[in-house]
């Protein structure tokens, strides 16, 4: 303190006493203005009103600017100082704009919260702010990256008695029986947080779209049939009558609430959009197109098939549908990525396992199963290391399965009390998802499923909970648990995007090893060290994969636990009792989600071991593992953020952020060409032009062809075998077409993706076909 600042000094000193001297003079005047001089750092603070708060976020500046203010070297600069710094700027910025800074925003840096005095009439700083308009303040101000005013609509709770009469038995929603076993989304729609901007497709065997419960949310521009090849998506009748499916789902995700007609969705404010692909042979290339059809349109998948769950069955996406959900993820939803939710499968009663299933294992999805009203595993509920969470659905004869809408056609009433089966779990996942992507449209793929691992809860204590290293719970029955929409979406509300995805492959290990007889079991290790992540940057993990090649006379037989360096333990491959398949595992890959925030370093552990039974002459011969590879999934998040996250996260439940106006920031996200031909596209020209001379062509050798007829006047034979010749070219002509128009999409494909040609390959032998809807025998 040098002596020029003296005077300042006592002139400070001299106001501040004459301010505390009004203060002391008009106490019942103002009584606000004392508790709002207090800065209290709590949020929301009790003087602060909706509509007297801002929020605001601070940019720290140039470290010119720190320098300036710290008045020290910055070469230490530590996290405390960029802090103290920022504190610095929020009582200025507060302070130019007539506000009170209220401190930081939970855990976010950077984040003030700035209330606003409201002093009685006549006073002080009644005169101040009459000069002073906080946004003009705030708009204008360099340290000011954004600001928000709280606005009063979000206090104002909307009822939820919907006149719907089915609403009251949607137990999913709102469980009056069991209290707590339901999605917990009441509160959510109270706060007006409904799915709305966000489409979910159901793809399935077709959409009901002029249902009662769907009409209004349809969305025809996120829909395709691909088994007609037309846009509309309306079921066909069939000898089953069971091409319901795809409209049940929808209506667990968008149904139209208080329309006095049935039920309500999950997402009810969402658009709901259908691709009918079920109905018929379900072929590699269809999948592939399924899964990216109108990408920048629709934002979640969700897919309640998978292969068959016979208990015997490894499959999953092949080479084209592969591709297919790396672009979705890749380039869906403006690069946030598409979201996938697939249902885990119901092959329970035959001792399936989704580890099996190509569409669980897959780290692009969201690998969803169910449980009863109760909490429980269901029978038909397949277990598996990679499952993500569980929702609702049916279970034994005497639980209650889930109400929603039907369709109309044959026996159908528009309303069924009904649907069963992880089929019926998916879609409530992929509603979730659709209230989470409200509140925060750039969640990423990956975001997604963290922010699931993060917030679902344990249920069914008779499940196999293990902790891992980062503090999750999961089992291999339920998930990190039960989706919680409450939970999901304040968790939503204040989630930072993940850095990017990295991952680390180890090389693959050669081997000729014999499988040992439980409970003696083949041992594998492979230690990654700091060094081996240094590249990839790679500190906490997501998923871990294990690629295997084994042979076994009875591969079911085989069981493959993968230890992470934590020590908590997968078995990424179950035995399944009837699977005697001699085929053994060809290059399949395992996958698993329980080492979720877990430190990447260290040593991993495989252990795999045979449950002969000692009475099977089929199963006695000794299995062999070929080869094996190790890869990890992960990102540079540090373990320690982790930690923080889950403490922001569990903060954020009291529902203070969703209360307010808070926002974070979201990038506009790419700008990547949707695959709808608009009417004059070059390649469209480019195909009437090519369809023109054609056509031209054509009727030129149809004139002459004609003409010639009359001049030699042929019989009355040979003019039955022309018209049989012109059959057979007109087939001829129709796959001509068909042709060109593939050409013209695959045109399109290699446009939009980087060099994976998703249409060249035509898959010329139909896959068996995959079983839809009521896969379980409920
Ligand atoms: C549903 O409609 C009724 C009138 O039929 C109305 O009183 C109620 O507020 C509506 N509920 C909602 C949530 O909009
Ligand atoms: C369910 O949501 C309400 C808000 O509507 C919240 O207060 C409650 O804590 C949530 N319950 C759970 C178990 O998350
Ligand atoms: C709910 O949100 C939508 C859009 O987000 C808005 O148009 C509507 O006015 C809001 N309704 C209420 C009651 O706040
Ligand atoms: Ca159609
Ligand atoms: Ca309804
Ligand atoms: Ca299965
Ligand atoms: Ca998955």
């Amino acid at each position: 303190m040098a002596t020029p600042y003296f005077p300042t000094f006592l002139l400070l000193l001299f106001l501040s006493s004459f301010t505390l001297l009004l203060l002391t003079l008009l106490p019942s005047v103002s009584p606000s203005l004392p508790s709002s001089f207090s800065s209290s750092p709590s949020w929301p603070s009790p003087s602060c009103g909706p509509a007297q708060a801002w929020a605001v976020r601070l940019d720290a500046g140039s470290s010119h600017d720190i320098e300036d203010n710290a008045g020290s070297d910055y070469e230490d600069n530590n996290k405390e100082r960029r802090s103290v710094h920022l504190d610095a700027i929020a009582n200025r910025v507060a302070e130019q704009a007539g506000l009170q800074n209220q401190g930081q925003i939970g855990q976010l840096e950077g984040h003030y919260l700035l209330c606003s005095v409201k002093p009685g009439r006549g006073s002080f700083a009644d005169i101040w702010s009459e000069r002073v308009q906080p946004a003009d303040v705030l708009a204008a101000h360099p340290h000011v990256l954004w600001y928000s005013k709280d606005r009063v609509l979000s206090r104002s709770k909307r009822s939820v008695a919907f006149n719907d009469p089915h609403y009251p038995k949607q137990w999913h929603l709102h469980n009056d029986l069991n209290k707590g076993l339901d999605i917990n989304v009441t509160g959510v729609w109270e706060r007006n947080i409904t799915g709305q901007g966000v489409t979910v497709v159901v793809v399935d065997d077709g959409v009901e779209h002029t249902h009662q419960d769907i009409q209004a949310n349809y969305s025809p521009e996120g829909s395709y049939d691909l088994n007609s090849n037309d846009p509309d998506p309306m079921p066909h009748p069939d000898v089953h009558s069971d091409n319901h499916h795809g409209t049940r789902c929808a209506g667990e995700i968008a149904a139209v609430p208080n329309n006095s007609f049935c039920a309500v969705g999950v997402a009810y404010g969402s658009k709901v959009a259908g691709i009918r692909v079920l109905d018929g042979p379900l072929t590699d290339s269809l999948e592939a197109v399924a899964f990216n059809k109108h990408y920048q349109v629709n934002d979640i998948y969700s897919c309640s098939w998978g292969p068959d769950d016979d208990g015997h069955t490894v499959d999953g996406p092949h080479p084209l549908g592969k591709a297919a959900l790396q672009y979705g993820v890749i380039a869906g939803r403006k690069g946030f990525g598409s979201i996938f939710v697939v249902a885990s499968g119901n092959g329970g009663q035959y001792n399936d396992n989704c580890n099996y299933d190509g569409y669980a294992n897959s780290i692009y999805t969201i690998t969803v199963g169910a449980v009863d009203e109760n909490g429980r595993m269901p029978f038909y509920a397949e277990e598996c290391a990679s499952m993500l969470a569980v929702t609702f659905s049916s279970g034994g004869n005497k639980l209650r399965s889930i109400v929603t809408s039907d369709w109309s056609m044959q026996h159908g009433t528009g309303c069924t009390e009904s649907h069963t089966g992880t089929s019926a779990a998916a879609p409530l996942a992929a509603g979730m998802v659709a209230l989470m992507l409200q509140v925060r449209p750039c969640l990423s793929w990956r975001d997604v499923q963290h922010i699931i691992a993060f917030t679902a809860t344990k249920c069914d204590s008779t499940a196999d909970w293990g902790r891992n290293g980062a503090g999750f719970y999961h089992s291999h029955q339920h998930g990190f648990g039960l989706l919680n929409a409450w939970r999901l979406v304040n968790a939503a509300k204040v989630w930072e995007s993940v850095p990017f995805l990295v991952s680390y492959q180890s090389s693959t290990n050669k081997e000729d090893a014999s499988i040992p007889t439980y409970p003696d079991q083949l041992i594998r290790t492979w230690k990654v060290t700091t060094a081996d992540l240094k590249q990839s940057g790679m500190e906490t993990l997501e998923h871990v994969a294990v690629t295997v090649t084994i042979t076994h006379p009875c591969r079911g037989n085989v069981e493959i636990v993968l230890v992470c360096p934590s020590g908590i333990t997968s078995v990424i491959g179950a035995r399944r009792a009837i699977d005697r398949d001699p085929a053994g595992y060809q290059d399949w890959t395992f996958s698993t989600v329980r080492c979720w925030g877990e430190k990447a370093e260290g040593q991993y552990m495989l252990k795999i071991s045979d449950h002969k039974e000692p009475t099977s002459k089929q199963c006695a011969a000794v299995g062999v593992l070929k080869q094996w590879a190790l890869t990890l999934y992960g990102s540079s998040m540090t373990f320690s953020e982790v930690k923080e996250r889950q403490m922001l996260v569990e903060e954020a439940m009291s529902g203070k952020y969703l209360d307010s106006s808070f926002s974070l920031p979201c990038p506009p996200g790419l700008n990547i060409p949707s695959e709808i031909v608009s009417p004059f596209t070059s390649n469209s020209l480019k195909f009437l032009l090519l369809l023109g001379c054609f056509a031209l062509f054509w009727s030129l050798y149809y004139t002459l062809e004609v003409s010639l007829a009359h001049i030699y006047l042929r019989g009355l034979f040979c003019m039955g075998k022309r018209r049989g010749a012109h059959r057979n070219r007109r087939g001829h002509r129709g796959r001509g077409l068909e042709e060109a128009m593939e050409d013209e999409e695959e045109e399109e494909d290699e446009d939009r993706d980087s060099g994976v040609e998703l249409l060249t390959v035509l898959d010329s032998e139909a896959k068996v076909a995959l079983l839809n809807g009521e896969r379980t025998a409920t």
